[in-house]
């Protein structure tokens, strides 16, 4: 039977506990930081959706062809039933492994899980008209809180598509990647999707897009804490900043300021002062080799069963399996 509804393990107070946590911790440091998952509300969420169409925006192109060509290959191969997406977004993507489930046999049930309960939504009730036969179980909460409630049984797969493994701290990403697999059985399966090293130029027009989009993706964290906080940052008061780090292979966003301003946040009283030019980072974006992904999923406990890239060998989707 499909719920539309998602299961919300979290309060809105849990939420907003968790938010101020993190402003004061990522404000108060040097360089000034935000985690990314605060750029998810509704607007957020429809912000990205907008990013995945842009021109210069070419990852969610090149793991649509990855999976348009290989997900067949993918559920034949693990004879999947039960897939659960991290981070899972609109799900659109997702479909060409639903669709592959389909056609091998049935696919029995799609656990999407994401913090944005808006966009599990939408995902959800579209996914419930067209996928009628499809067990639904959606999941509003962060990577760990999924993590420790997966339903069990099937022959399941844990998906992360998109490159958001990309958007934790490296320090972050052996920890996470130790959880998922403590949340499998051994012989079960992880499919994960990574931005491979590129051109920086290209890298950089695709955090810095003509139409602004990012832009207003950027800035969105700020009318986030501004709503969720009461706090008065400017927005408009902050240039999108968008910088490649060669030596550590990542994007960095940052929101700087263009003038030396205090905000406040009221819940509870905390001043942020910030000089002129003085910048928040906002998201790292990492982007990967065959040998880095392969090393960390070993060290987590994976084999590499599968490596599938696009045509121009922008984007990978590697098939790991628990140990
Ligand atoms: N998988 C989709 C969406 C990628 S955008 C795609 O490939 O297009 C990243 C998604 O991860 C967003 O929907 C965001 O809300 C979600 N997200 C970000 N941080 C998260 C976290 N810590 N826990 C769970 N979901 C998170
Ligand atoms: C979700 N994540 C993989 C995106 C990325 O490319 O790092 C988020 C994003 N940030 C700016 N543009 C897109």
């Amino acid at each position: 039977m499909n719920s539309v509804e998602p299961l919300d393990h979290r309060s809105e107070s849990d939420v907003t506990r968790e938010l101020l946590a993190d402003a004061r911790i990522g404000l108060t440091d040097s360089p000034k930081w935000l985690p990314p998952k605060w750029f998810y509300d509704a607007r957020g969420s429809e912000l990205f959706e907008r990013i995945t169409e842009l021109p210069e925006y070419y990852q969610t192109r090149a793991e649509y062809e990855i999976l348009e060509r290989y997900a067949l290959d993918i559920v034949e191969r693990t004879g999947v039933d039960t897939l659960v997406e991290l981070g899972s977004g609109s799900s659109y993507k997702t479909r060409l492994l639903l669709d592959a489930m389909r056609k091998h046999g049935a696919p029995k049930r799609f656990v999407p899980s994401d913090v944005s309960r808006s966009a599990l939504r939408g995902a959800l009730s579209a996914l419930s008209a067209d996928y009628p036969e499809l067990e639904l179980h959606g999941i509003v909460g962060d990577f760990a809180t999924t993590l420790a409630v997966l339903p069990t049984g099937g022959e399941r797969m844990i998906a992360l598509l998109g490159g958001t493994i990309g958007n934790m701290p490296v320090e972050q990403r052996g920890g996470f990647l130790g959880e998922v697999r403590s949340s499998l059985v051994r012989g079960e399966w992880f499919l994960l999707g990574t931005d491979l090293v590129k051109d920086p130029s290209r890298l950089c027009r695709a955090y810095d897009d003509s139409a602004g989009v990012t832009a207003e993706f950027n800035r969105n964290v700020l009318h986030v804490l501004n709503r969720e906080l009461g706090a008065d940052f400017p927005v408009e008061e902050f240039e999108h900043r968008a910088r490649y780090e060669q030596g550590r292979e990542r994007i960095v966003l940052a929101l700087r300021a263009r003038r030396a301003m205090r905000v406040w946040l009221r819940v509870p009283e905390l001043a942020v002062e910030l000089a002129r030019g003085e910048e928040i980072e906002t998201e790292m974006s990492a982007k990967f080799r065959r040998g880095g992904v392969e090393a960390e999923l070993e060290a987590a406990g994976f084999e590499l069963a599968g490596w599938y890239t696009d045509e121009a060998g922008d984007f990978a989707v590697s098939l790991a399996r628990a140990r």
